[in-house]
């Protein structure tokens, strides 16, 4: 091996090995001095091997284990696989593989790439969630949820792909297509297991608090914009031709006097009542059919047009006894609210559009103050909120936002009203009529109805032998004849196990808690949980920033609520990396724009991988691949080899030179700072930097052996975390024996970074008007910008303007006006 040349075929691997001989990154149980840090990383979808967005996720979040092991933390860094899901069914279907064989082969792959990145996992606890002792604990909870009432089967209207035979999620749906085969979504109403996710809307929202400031504002806002929490009211009208009672949500219970109609969503019960056996009847079901093929997405859109039927029925409101005509309208959605609304077209967007279209009346019943008296005729759009009351009886003249409460309070006294709240969540439909995911334990007995399987007979098995892959309306699992027919648990007779499985969420919504140690006997050991967590750090993608961080959150207020974890939160801090991108496009095979991480490491080293990802942005921001310099890094890491190793052997002393010594000390300061903050990209860019310094002393021959060596330390010891390789080998290089990744993370003399104070003369037209204090190393700019904030130089200024400035940093500036 050329020893001028740095080689990381030769290194990596060599290192790979010896950190695993040595099992230098596992978590220390016994420890009982060392602080704990939990470094826990979003895990990996088994769908082939590591991409580029895994590359920059792992990347990071190895970067903040590895510092926290060199701060002295006994960390836990674990890694698994979120196993099961739909493409390795896809794969079964398309190349007749069975999925099981697909996803570990993949997983194999991909760990296989992971120890080639070094990424500093704790290999002693991995584990998968399609794994029998994975999964079992996966039907435990499950059962724990249905114990207690929050899994529940439910029939309702379910998106359906008539293509795929399958249930979709919400977010599966696109523009109303399925968005894997793109057919056109039905609505059908099936029998589905749901988790009663809502009974935590209100905690979910309040324990946000604490994570502000340590989760991202968009994460926080899109998580409460998810639940969306209403406060309003809850009014009931009385249908006039039968006297039934009708209960409407409203957030704007002041506006009561202005509801001119009164509006069901189509699939309302009492739709269908009122229109039985009427001239009204046909059109109604003409129209709710038209309906269910809209999405959801679609019928609240504001750009649509809205659509609806009159139903031939009257409701009475309660404040004045009006008779108000009731319609049906796309609009109105059955699952929110109560599913029926009334209808304030002054002062309601929707309603107002609705009530042009139908030439319904418009009544104004909020006024803004000052202004002229709106005319309902002219109106083009309806009005704010700000304003009194008018044509509003007893409530006339009163501001609108104080007659919120009266109106409420005094339908509250009568018996036809509450304040109420409402949530946007649904409860979660975990169901899915697949194959590869975890079998629901509950057996379905002719005369014991729902039996869920008990403890000590789990895990309920997936079967390996399948016929056919292929979505028929249910589960493959439903053609398992031998595993289907079981007897019942409770009574001995002939019954059949539920062939849904669920969600894959469902599986990586408690996967952070078993890291903690794989415990044969319990989903996880609650002592061993209350050592580690809450999560301290957890890094992975902002396209979980709903669905599985609000799912784990619901998760942990369950287990705690239950007594198993003592924290109601489990991640304390969350970070969220970029996307990785190929000239402004997401990289794909069909593009050919596809770049992966083993082809980088093959050709250029895991170090440089991992820096060229760290160092092209910001890690919050995208990446695109196409303006990155693999090759460049690649060089820059020969220049910190070739500085480094001549640096160790340095004898020949030179002069002192604090130059140097304090860029050493100012860099570590910087770059401690910014790996704490993330900010790995200025960390490296501080590093080369200070890597130029040692060279160009090297070269110049400033600063002593000593001195020289000390630079060279730093500079590795800072690199480590970011390129563990290539420091690894140069910390030995250097002399020492154990490990870099061992030793502690380095400090810094205080008084070589303070940055000196000096005073500096502040003139307006050669005129001494102020001394301000400045930092030895001030530029021009930060001159400029002190004297223009000095209070004397402002009154000395007056009116004139600036035509000049000239500063000699670090002592004088001077300000010319024009004249
Ligand atoms: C009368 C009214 C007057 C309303 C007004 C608004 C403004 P958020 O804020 O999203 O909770 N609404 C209630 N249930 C509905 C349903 N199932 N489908 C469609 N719309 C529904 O929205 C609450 C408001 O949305 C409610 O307040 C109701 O219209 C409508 F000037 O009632 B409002
Ligand atoms: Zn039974």
């Amino acid at each position: 091996m050329d020893p001028e040349r740095y080689d990381p075929q030769q290194v990596e691997p060599k290192w790979t090995a010896a950190w695993e001989e040595r099992a230098l990154y596992r978590a220390d149980e016994n420890d009982t001095e060392r602080a704990r840090f939990y470094a826990l990383d979003m895990f990996p979808y088994p769908s082939g091997d590591l991409h580029m967005g895994h590359l920059e996720a792992f990347s990071g979040g190895d970067v903040i284990a590895r510092l926290k092991r060199m701060q002295g933390y006994n960390v836990l860094h674990p890694i698994g696989w979120d196993a099961f899901g739909l493409p390795a069914e896809n794969a079964a279907i398309s190349r007749g593989i069975h999925p099981k064989t697909w996803t570990y082969q993949n997983i194999d792959t991909q760990r296989a790439t992971f120890q080639r990145l070094g990424v500093s996992f704790d290999w002693s606890r991995t584990f998968n969630t399609c794994d029998p002792d994975y999964y079992r604990w996966t039907q435990w909870i499950f059962l724990r949820l249905y114990e207690r009432g929050l899994a529940y089967r439910k029939a309702s209207p379910v998106n359906w792909c008539p293509n795929d035979q399958t249930v979709l999620a919400n977010e599966q749906v696109i523009n109303g297509h399925c968005e894997r085969c793109g057919a056109l979504v039905e609505k059908r109403e099936l029998t589905q297991w749901f988790f009663r996710i809502t009974e935590y809307a209100q905690a979910l929202l309040d324990d946000m608090a604490p994570l502000e400031g340590r989760w991202s504002d968009k994460v926080l806002t899109m998580q409460r914009n998810w639940i969306g929490r209403s406060e309003g009211a809850y009014v009931d009208f009385i249908i006039s031709e039968t006297g039934q009672t009708v209960r409407i949500f409203t957030t704007r219970p002041d506006t009561l006097y202005g509801a001119t109609f009164f509006v069901l969503a189509p699939e309302h019960e009492l739709a269908e009542q009122l229109v039985a056996g009427t001239e009204h009847e046909a059109a109604f079901r003409a129209f709710r059919e038209a309906v269910g093929r809209e999405t959801e997405v679609e019928r609240l859109s504001t750009e649509r047009d809205k659509t609806g039927v009159f139903l031939g029925a009257y409701a009475v409101n309660p404040v004045n006894g009006e008779r108000i005509p009731v319609w049906a309208a796309d609009y109105v959605l059955l699952e929110y609210g109560t599913g029926a609304i009334m209808a304030v077209p002054a002062h309601d967007q929707r309603d107002f559009e609705f009530a042009r279209k139908y030439g319904l009346p418009i009544r104004v019943v909020v006024q803004p103050e000052g202004a002229e008296p709106l005319d309902p005729d002219q109106m083009t759009e309806a009005m704010g909120h700000e304003g009194v009351m008018v044509n509003s009886g007893p409530y006339d003249g009163i501001p609108a936002a104080d007659a919120i409460g009266r109106i409420t309070a005094d339908l509250a006294a009568q018996g036809r009203g509450s304040f109420a709240i409402n949530y946007r969540l649904r409860d979660w439909l975990v169901s899915r009529q697949r194959y590869w995911g975890c079998p629901i334990p509950i057996v379905h007995c002719p005369s014991c109805g729902e039996v869920p399987v008990p403890d000590e007979q789990l895990p309920v098995p997936l079967p390996d032998d399948v016929a056919d892959f292929r979505p028929k309306g249910e589960s493959p699992l439903a053609t398992v004849r031998d595993w289907v027919n079981v007897n019942c648990p409770r009574c001995g007779g002939a019954a059949r196990r539920e062939t849904d499985t669920m969600d894959t969420f469902v599986d990586s919504s408690w996967y952070f808690l078993r890291y903690t140690g794989l415990d044969p006997e319990r989903p996880f050991d609650p002592e061993r949980v209350a050592r580690w967590m809450p999560v301290h750090q957890y890094t992975g993608g902002i396209e979980h920033a709903i669905l599985h961080l609000l799912y784990s959150r619901f998760f942990v207020k369950f287990l705690h609520d239950i007594g198993l974890v003592g924290f109601n939160e489990p991640f304390q801090a969350l970070l969220n990396q970029g996307m990785v991108v190929m000239h402004g496009a997401a990289m794909s095979k069909s593009r050919g724009n596809l770049v992966v991480p083993a082809t980088i490491i093959d050709e250029l080293g895991a170090d440089v991988a991992r820096l060229t990802m760290l160092f092209a942005g910001p890690f919050e921001d995208d990446v695109d691949w196409a303006d990155v310099s693999p090759e460049g890094m690649a060089r820059w890491i020969q220049r910190v080899w070739r500085a480094v190793r001549t640096a160790a052997h340095a004898n020949d002393s030179g002069p002192t030179d604090v130059d140097l010594v304090r860029n050493a000390h100012r860099t570590t300061q910087a770059v401690s700072d910014d790996l704490e903050r993330f900010r790995f990209n200025t960390a490296i860019a501080k590093l080369m930097t200070l890597s130029n310094d040692l060279a160009d002393a090297i070269r110049s021959g400033r600063g002593s052996a000593a001195e020289q060596r000390d630079t060279a330390e730093r500079l590795v010891l800072l690199l480590a975390p970011l390129a563990p390789f290539v420091t690894e080998e140069l910390w030995h290089a250097l002399g020492h024996t154990e490990s870099v990744h061992q030793a502690a993370w380095p400090g810094y003399d205080p008084e070589l970074v303070r940055v000196e104070r000096l005073t500096c003369i502040v003139q307006v037209d050669g005129k001494v008007r102020d001394r301000v204090e400045v930092a030895a190393d001030a530029t021009e700019d930060d001159l400029r910008a002190l004297a223009l904030s000095s209070p004397k130089v402002k009154a000395a200024l007056g009116e004139r303007t600036i035509a000049r400035v000239i500063a000699v940093p670090p002592k004088l500036v001077n300000l010319v006006t024009a004249r």
